[in-house]
């Protein structure tokens, strides 16, 4: 009697389990990273750098998605490090997203905190990095999420995939360059070369050596996996006579559209197919700065890595044959750039909301503050430090606690929410000569609110303060939409109907055009404290950066969990 009646029941949970283990669990991958002081011989000489484990550029994390990543980092350096997981959602783990002081006091020399996150509807290339100081200059690695067990990706499978990290290369401590930077008010010193994965290249001395090779065989499609890791460039890339097709950005897919050249800014990756299909030699990659703003220092060297087709050939090839050289924009081609930013969209229709419950219009760009009395003031016209605001507030990072933990706890006057959402003052935000009263921004601590689920649609405009300039603005915890992007003072009016709202590109990083302005949205549908800064490291330095505070929904599911225990504390 009993056994008739349970048979059903018994098959059924028999079904269920043969199911759960014909598909692979997600996977819990457990790391350690010891973040400490490391000989390596770059530009000719040795100098001391801070890595993870002895690795220049760091480990490569490989997932897939919806597998979680435990990280042990254990501070063995002489410096207060955290480290970020650029681009990664983390839904409900703020308190793993890294930013010093906004999500975490910093991890003091011989302690640890144990990073714990689950990659979730994210598919693609991102990356990690220090969250502190200028430290990221060489603490830096790749994420790379490929999809789950089963799922395939949105093109032919590749033959081959590599991470192609573009960096900087300082002979500086580059702690010490931005130390100098602050106690001066004058602008850090540019660095010495960029790097492909870690390695200058042939166009640099005591480097060919070294030069980051690529081996391929001919016929074959390569995913090549760009991640701009520099801390202030953004970055022309070019392959000697070969296309690239774009297939994703900041870990999410794009319609394919080919090119000569990429435009890649600081925080942000660029997935490309390359074909091997031109005759079996040897082809540079390489890379060099795009650089938008007027009358400033920048590092004007050209980074390379070498394309090497396996003939099956011969004797003579190899080192001897003398690679192709690619063609790259002029340094100040904005033409590029805007043509390969408009080449970026999602690759179908995607649910975009044609209204929205915030409309927020922040200005983003430098400013200067005068001299006052006992301070040094290395600026223009030497009685000025250089500064930088959205909305004409200049971000102060809290020393006392960390702004999540502050919320958390309502630890009062470690910030306030006042942010605004419109500039205090409206001027013609990109004219040749802006007048001198508006370049002197207010420093403070100041989140913008947002309810738990809010459609955020936000402007950023540049301003033409001090120079204008290409800012790529990241937010942490959220992927947007770019609706449009144009040149000179964003108009509702008129710039409203430019609005993409059936295949915008998604991103995390978006580089507003220089005098210009994007417009981004987002659902507040991530509870916690969000940095939302400029990814060029001298920027968010001078202040350009806020943060979003965004509420607590209904229930557990959408509130914040209480702290890790091991999470840092000020002190
Ligand atoms: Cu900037």
């Amino acid at each position: 009697m009993a056994s008739s009646s349970s048979f059903p029941v018994l098959f059924l949970l028999l079904s269920c389990l043969a199911l759960a283990l014909l598909a692979k669990a997600d996977e819990v991958h457990k790391h350690e990273f010891v973040v400490q002081e490391t000989p390596v011989k770059r530009l000719c000489n040795e100098h001391h750098i801070i890595t993870v484990n002895g690795q220049f550029p760091g480990p490569t994390l490989e997932v897939r998605e919806g597998d979680t990543l435990e990280i042990n980092v254990i501070n063995r350096a002489q410096y207060d490090v955290t480290i970020h997981w650029h681009g990664i959602r983390q839904l409900r783990t703020p308190w793993a997203d890294g930013p010093e002081f906004v999500t975490q006091c910093p991890i003091k020399p011989g302690e640890s905190y144990k990073y714990r996150f689950t990659i979730k509807g994210q598919e693609g290339t991102l990356w990690w990095h220090a969250h502190s100081s200028w430290l990221r200059a060489t603490v830096y690695g790749a994420l790379i999420i490929r999809p789950r067990e089963g799922k395939a990706y949105p093109f032919a499978k590749p033959s081959r995939e590599v991470p192609v990290i573009l960096g900087e290369w300082w002979n500086a401590n580059p702690v010490d360059v931005i130390r100098e930077a602050q106690r001066t008010g004058g602008a850090p010193n540019v660095s010495d070369a960029f790097t492909i994965n870690g390695q200058p290249g042939d166009f640099l001395p005591c480097s060919q050596k070294e030069t980051t090779a690529i081996p391929v065989k001919p016929g074959e499609t390569a995913l090549l996996r760009f991640i701009n890791a520099a801390l202030n460039h953004e970055l022309f890339v070019s392959i000697a006579q070969h296309k690239m097709t774009v297939v994703g950005v900041d870990a999410s897919y794009t319609k394919p559209f080919t090119t000569d050249v990429l435009m890649i800014a600081p925080g942000q990756t660029t997935d490309v197919l390359v074909t091997m299909d031109q005759p079996p030699t040897r082809y540079y990659v390489a890379a060099r700065a795009y650089v938008s703003a007027q009358g400033v220092g920048f590092d004007n060297t050209t980074t390379s890595a070498i394309i090497e087709y396996d003939c099956g050939c011969a004797t003579g090839f190899g080192p001897k044959i003398q690679p192709a050289v690619p063609a790259l924009p002029a340094f100040n081609d904005t033409a590029a750039a805007t043509a390969f930013a408009a080449g970026i969209k999602s690759p179908e229709k995607v649910k975009v909301h044609d209204h929205a419950d915030e409309y927020l219009f922040f200005t983003v760009g430098l400013g200067l503050f005068n001299c006052e009395p006992g301070q040094l003031c290395a600026g223009p016209n030497n009685n000025t430090r250089f500064t930088a605001s959205m909305n004409n507030v200049s971000f102060v990072f809290p020393k006392t606690d960390s702004l999540l933990h502050a919320h958390y706890y309502k630890v009062p006057g470690v910030f306030t929410t006042d942010f605004p959402a419109y500039p205090p003052v409206q001027f013609d935000y990109t004219a040749q000569n802006v007048s001198s009263a508006l370049q002197q921004p207010v420093p403070a601590t100041k989140l913008y609110p947002l309810r738990y689920g809010s459609v955020v649609r936000l402007v950023l405009q540049d301003t033409s303060i001090v120079t204008p300039e290409n800012h790529p603005i990241h937010i942490h915890g959220y992927d947007f939409f770019i609706l449009a992007q144009g040149f000179g003072n964003f108009d509702h009016e008129k710039d409203i109907k430019k609005f993409n709202l059936v295949d915008p590109p998604q991103r995390n990083t978006v580089a507003v055009p220089v005098n210009g302005w994007a417009v981004i949205q987002f659902v507040a549908d991530n509870p916690g404290v969000w940095l939302m800064h400029c990814h060029l490291d001298v920027h968010i330095t001078w202040g350009l950066a806020m943060a979003f505070l965004v509420e607590d929904g209904y229930g557990e599911l959408q509130s914040l969990p209480p702290p890790p225990v091991d999470l840092p504390m000020c002190k």
